[in-house]
């Protein structure tokens, strides 16, 4: 699987946000924690690491989340964000005449990719032409010459010859037909100097468009001087990564991408000319993250939650306490939506099955009886029929709202309590009414 490894880590640490009440500081830090090291197992550069969870963690205590977001789904959302910035920004080569020089170390992907870019070209109605300009292995000639017959597509090549500059140059020119040219190179162990010499010479020889770095997702820490010293030496304009759908960690891809500053334009994700995907950051952090399930996940939490404050409630109301604080939480239920149009049903103009426009209207009430209910007393909460003229007038002040709202509010309240009272003394309703309520799916058994 795509870095598996990563991604599952990842998903613990969002997991904890997931599952915690609220957001501290504590947590936040516990947080970041988790990430660094995640980042760091999967190979990304430790200084690399270090920089994005600093960079997380400044965010998460000082950015406050903006309206209708939470205090988690604001720091996920940092994560997320810091994450994609690893990555940098989209890019995607174009499809166009061009050429296209592919470089790399020994064995990572590149002839192989060359055969995959081939069909992706031709696939947008382009004509495709290779050039075989790996001169120190033996077989990639032949290797080569195969994809290009596999997908139809012209090749030049001259297994005799050793001067990859010369076998470029002709390429060129007999493949000046091709709208896409695709030039292998050689792989080396390691970063020999020779090598370097060759593929720079290779590149201003064909004045390659896109000079692409071919980089299994298996290299690790390595990645980093690696990309580098191809950099230095060509400009790398992309990276393509190989091998993802093995069991590597391909964290250290994206230590390579930071170092070049090049984005990761296609990944490799099996051995067939087919299978190479377009590259897209947020696409692919999303899918480490699981995002997906982590928005079903922090959806999941917060409904649990809503609905225990919600039977803690119904259950108060059925023992008969009611007063304007178990009013302001049903409120606060209401107003949030979520899945308690349920209790919509105990307070009397807002029951019934309501249109959107209504329930809208309601909602606007509902949000100026919040408000009027914030500038009151506890006193005046627990025992509302202190509310008389004089602190009417107080309270339509504090709340910046006409008088009549205020006894609205007030009138509301009474109507609930009464028809709450008969329900809970009326034993026939009241069992009417915890049906109807267990039947929606509400538990109100006594723990
Ligand atoms: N599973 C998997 N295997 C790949 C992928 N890309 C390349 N390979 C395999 O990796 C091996 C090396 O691929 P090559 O294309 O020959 O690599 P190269 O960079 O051209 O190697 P040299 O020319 O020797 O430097 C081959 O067995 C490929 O089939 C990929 O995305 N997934
Ligand atoms: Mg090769």
């Amino acid at each position: 699987m795509v870095l598996e490894k990563l991604g599952s880590s990842l998903r613990d640490a969002l997991r904890k946000i997931a599952g915690a009440s609220y957001v501290d500081d504590s947590l936040i830090k516990e947080i970041v924690r988790d990430i660094q090291r995640a980042l760091i197992q999967a190979d990304v550069n430790v200084q690399l690491a270090l920089s994005v969870t600093k960079e997380l963690h400044r965010r998460a205590l000082e950015e406050k989340p903006p309206a209708g977001m939470s205090p988690r789904e604001h720091v996920v959302r940092i994560i997320y964000e810091e994450l994609v910035k690893i990555l940098g920004a989209a890019r995607e080569v174009p499809i166009q005449k061009q050429r296209i020089l592919l470089v790399g170390l020994y064995g990572q992907g590149k002839t192989t990719t060359a055969g995959k870019l081939g069909k992706y070209f031709q696939k947008k109605g382009l004509s495709v032409g290779f050039i075989a300009a790996d001169v120190h292995r033996p077989a990639a000639y032949d290797q080569l010459k195969q994809l290009a017959e596999q997908i139809n597509a012209t090749f030049h090549g001259d297994p005799k010859e050793k001067d990859a500059v010369k076998i470029a140059k002709a390429g060129t020119k007999a493949l000046h037909l091709a709208d896409v040219v695709i030039v292998d190179s050689s792989g080396r162990h390691a970063l020999e100097p020779d090598l370097i010499k060759e593929i720079e010479a290779v590149a201003k020889a064909v004045h390659a468009d896109e000079r692409l770095l071919v980089l299994d997702a298996t290299v690790g820490q390595q990645a980093g001087p690696q990309a580098k010293a191809f950099h230095d030496a060509v400009g790398i304009t992309g990276v393509i990564v190989t091998k993802l759908d093995g069991t590597a960690k391909g964290g250290g891809a994206l230590s390579a991408v930071a170092e070049v500053k090049a984005p990761i334009v296609f990944i490799g994700v099996g051995e067939k000319v087919d299978d190479l995907e377009k590259f897209e950051p947020p696409r692919f952090i999303s899918r480490l993250l699981g995002m997906g399930d982590l928005e079903t996940l922090l959806e999941k939490a917060q409904e649990a939650i809503d609905e225990e404050k919600a039977e803690a409630l119904t259950k108060k109301i059925m023992a008969g306490k009611f007063t304007l604080h178990e009013m302001y939480e049903q409120i606060e239920m209401l107003t949030d939506m979520g899945p308690m149009r349920k209790l919509a049903a105990l307070i009397p103009g807002v029951s019934g099955k309501m249109k959107d426009a209504d329930m809208e209207t309601t909602q606007a009430r509902l949000r100026r009886f919040r408000i009027i209910m914030d500038s009151m007393t506890d006193e005046e909460m627990t025992d509302p029929k202190l509310v008389k003229s004089s602190r009417v007038q107080r309270l339509a002040r504090g709340a910046g709202v006409s008088p009549r709202e205020v006894k609205e509010l007030l009138r509301n309240y009474e109507m609930s309590r009464k028809a709450i009272k008969g329900f809970a003394g009326n034993r026939k309703m009241r069992k009417q009414l915890l049906q109807q309520l267990e039947a929606s799916g509400m538990d109100l058994s006594e723990k």
